[in-house]
């Protein structure tokens, strides 16, 4: 077992570079920490037994220290419902507890690993079964966290997948702006709200939730951009996936954006059809409807209509969201008080 010399450079990540397993990294910091153990003793046998197990409690200790700081990343703060959906219809269900449970699984192999290594320590005689035993439980530390390398991988990634998303707070209303692709829903959530998503004139510009803060009358709103959908079933891409759980899961209301000029490349009719999947699968969400592109069609429509161009019909597409969410917090009871504010529970953006 070779033991890396003097590099400091350990902090959480275990010192892993890049495209190394995440063992290598924990490793290396686990092992470090134990060469370094100096041990006081009265003879030179117990000054031997003593390394042994300091070499054997340290390395455990600091493997144990970096395993636990994967699953934290997890849990801190709590996942909200919302996040957890997220994550279960990008990485599969149950995904994130399966590599949870194994990484917590070597955590406690570990801890008895060290614990009878100890036992059978203070029992030992001579240096060579000192050595013994370290070397022994130096292979099994090794082989215990290799093993997890997929989990922690995976650990890593949800962690990252989570960074990357916006935190809603529970305490506001979620408006999510949803539709076909290349209809405008970018460009309207940047007439809604200070946001600046990004807009292009071609489909799947927008591929992950992004969250404006807007402020209409008494409530604060987050406006959340949503990735375009095609309403495929099965085909859909992971950005569909992710739309149709921001409005399944977030949503406290959609703004289904429609546009019947065709420049977004999509029939009105298929966009018709999704908007009445979401109806029939999402019964309690309202809906507004909203055809957008004004600018470019002198027709009418029963909807009403906007232009995130010239700005057309902006103002009253406002008061129709605030109409729609003060009609809704009337219907809503309010829940008890202790169950409103959970400490902890939830940390603002910054
Ligand atoms: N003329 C006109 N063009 C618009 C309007 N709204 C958006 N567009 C154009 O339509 C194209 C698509 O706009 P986006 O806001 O990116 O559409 P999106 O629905 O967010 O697209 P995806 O993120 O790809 O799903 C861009 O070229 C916009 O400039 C509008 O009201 N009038
Ligand atoms: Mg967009």
């Amino acid at each position: 077992m070779r033991m890396a010399k003097g590099r400091e450079d350990r902090g959480a990540s275990g010192g892993a570079r890049p495209g190394m397993p995440p063992s290598s990294g924990i490793l290396d910091a686990a092992f470090h920490a134990a060469y370094k153990a100096t041990p006081h003793g009265e003879t030179r046998l117990d000054r031997s037994r003593r390394r042994a197990q300091l070499k054997i409690v340290r390395s455990a200790a600091v493997t144990v220290r970096h395993l636990e700081l994967r699953r934290r990343t997890l849990t801190k703060p709590p996942l909200t419902d919302f996040e957890r959906e997220l994550i279960a219809n990008r990485f599969g269900r149950d995904s994130l507890e399966r590599a949870d449970r194994r990484v917590f699984r070597a955590v406690s192999r570990i801890r008895g690993l060290s614990a009878e290594e100890q036992r059978i320590l203070r029992k030992a005689s001579g240096t060579e079964q000192f050595a013994e035993s370290v070397r022994r439980f130096y292979g099994r530390l090794a082989s215990f966290v290799r093993e997890v390398d997929p989990d922690l991988r995976r650990l890593e990634e949800i962690a990252r997948f989570r960074k990357s998303r916006p935190r809603l707070d529970p305490a506001l209303p979620v408006i999510a702006v949803a539709g076909f692709p290349n209809v405008g829903k970018s460009s309207l959530v940047a007439r809604l709200s200070p946001a600046k998503p990004k807009v292009a004139p071609y489909p799947f510009t927008t591929l992950a939730l992004e969250v404006g803060h807007a402020d209409l009358g008494f409530d604060r709103l987050q406006v959340l951009d949503t990735p375009g959908v095609l309403d495929r079933g099965r085909a859909a891409n992971p950005s569909e996936v992710e739309a149709e759980t921001a409005v399944g899961s977030a949503a406290t209301a959609i703004l289904f954006v429609i546009d019947p000029t065709g420049t977004c490349g999509y029939p009105l009719a298929d966009q018709e059809a999704l908007l009445e999947r979401w109806k029939a699968e999402f019964p309690s969400v309202p809906i507004l409807e909203v055809e957008t592109k004004a600018d470019l069609r002198s027709d009418r429509s029963p909807r009403m209509q906007v232009s995130a161009t010239t700005g057309a019909g902006i103002e009253e597409l406002r008061t129709a969201i605030e109409t729609m969410l003060a009609q809704r917090r009337a219907r809503t009871p309010l829940p008890p008080i202790e169950e409103t504010v959970v400490e902890g529970e939830y940390r603002s953006p910054p």
